[in-house]
Parts: structure tokens; C-alpha cells; sequence
């Protein structure tokens, strides 16, 4: 168990356990945080080509939980303990669609995450959008946010996470991360993390590469 008055060093120390454990090949020492690359900014007025879009598996969280409750397509994870928090899906509160996925603390543990990996076959040495509505209430501690990370021989090789974080109670609204991702990178993984109480959902997700 973490004391609160040191949540914010915990969440971090967590967040890199949970890029380790994930990890194909395990590497404890992940990337600092500095290393985030913050989400481009616009650029209106200037003509580009359209971002091309990539298919996510389940990117509204419509299909049902199987019977372990997996999410299609998305992985769990939670600090310290496989039930730290919960994930449920929720058809009375979602965005788009009839569903989303409502996560929260079981516990008293930092962190509870939402993930889905990707081949990086044609994103290589492109720079991704991940994007994903996001509703909250009363979330406190570090807060919701999103997450890209690449991996490369099996280790964390560079990630970015939303800044600032989402806390408090806030009704639907669109937030993204974006990252270049290496040509040595082997699993380009997505996620969506909750670190402390109160409620996220989580819907309509999706991502493409940046012109
Ligand atoms: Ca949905």
C-alpha cells in the first residue's frame, strides 16, 4: 500500500513497473518522464494531407466482456494486485455507440490501466496520434490520462503521456498524445491509466499516422 502523501512519486515509480512488466523482454530502468514528447500542436491554415487512419480492435468498447471480463482487443493492468482496479464495461454512460469503459479503485494502489499493442508494420518512422474520449468524476490523486510507449529488442524504448493529467469531475471531451515512433521499434502499445480514486470512462478511441 502507497501512503497518499507520497502518490505522486508513486504513480511514477508504478507507471514504469507497469512499461516493464509488459514488456516482452522485461527492462526495469524505463525512459524518464522527460522523455515525453508533447501532442503536436495544430496547425490551421496550412493545407496537409488528411491523417490516415488505423484500426483499432474494439475502438468503442462495444463488443461484451468475455467471460474474464477481457475487453476485445484490450489488456488490463493494475499495480501490486491483478484487481486493483476495476474494469467494467457500461452501457448507461458512454460517447459514441450504446457502451464504454468505466474504470476504478478497488484499492488503495496508484494505478489501473487499459491497453491494446499494435505490430508496427507501415508505422515506423512515422509520427501517431492516439486519441480517446474521456469522462471523469471526482478523480483525484495523479489522475487520467493517455498513454503511447514503442518497444524495441524487447525494452521500453520511448513514450509519452498526457499533460496535464485529467482530475476531478468533467463530462465527455477528446484528448490525444502523439509520438514518433522509431524504425527499431517491434510492439507499439496504447493505453489509458487511472491513477487514484474516483471514475474514468473511457470511449470511441482511435489512431493515425500525422501527415
Ligand atoms: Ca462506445
Amino acid at each position: 500500500m502507497m501512503r497518499r502523501a507520497s502518490a505522486g512519486v508513486a504513480c511514477v515509480a508504478a507507471l514504469m513497473l507497469l512499461l516493464a512488466q509488459a514488456a516482452t523482454a522485461m527492462d526495469a530502468k524505463a525512459p524518464p518522464r522527460s522523455a515525453a514528447t508533447p501532442t503536436a500542436p495544430s496547425d490551421a491554415g496550412i493545407a496537409r494531407t488528411p491523417p490516415a487512419a488505423i484500426a483499432l480492435v474494439n475502438a468503442g468498447f462495444e463488443a461484451p466482456a468475455d467471460a474474464s471480463g477481457r475487453f476485445g482487443g484490450w489488456e488490463t493492468s493494475g499495480h501490486a494486485q491483478g484487481d486493483a482496479y476495476r474494469f467494467d464495461r457500461d452501457d448507461s454512460v458512454h460517447h459514441g455507440g450504446g457502451a464504454s469503459v468505466r474504470i476504478r479503485r478497488n484499492s488503495t494502489e496508484p494505478w489501473g490501466m487499459l491497453h491494446q499493442q499494435l505490430a508496427p508494420a507501415g508505422l515506423a518512422g512515422r509520427r501517431l496520434e492516439f486519441a480517446a474520449w474521456l469522462r471523469t468524476d471526482k478523480v483525484s490523486g495523479d489522475g487520467a490520462i493517455l498513454v503511447i510507449r514503442t518497444l524495441a529488442n524487447g525494452a521500453v524504448d520511448r513514450h509519452v503521456f498526457q499533460e496535464p493529467a485529467l482530475v476531478g469531475t468533467h463530462d465527455w471531451k477528446r484528448y490525444s498524445v502523439s509520438l514518433d515512433i522509431p524504425k527499431s521499434t517491434s510492439i507499439v502499445e496504447l493505453g489509458v491509466m487511472l491513477q487514484g480514486d474516483g471514475t474514468l470512462w473511457v470511449d470511441d478511441a482511435s489512431l493515425v499516422v500525422l501527415p
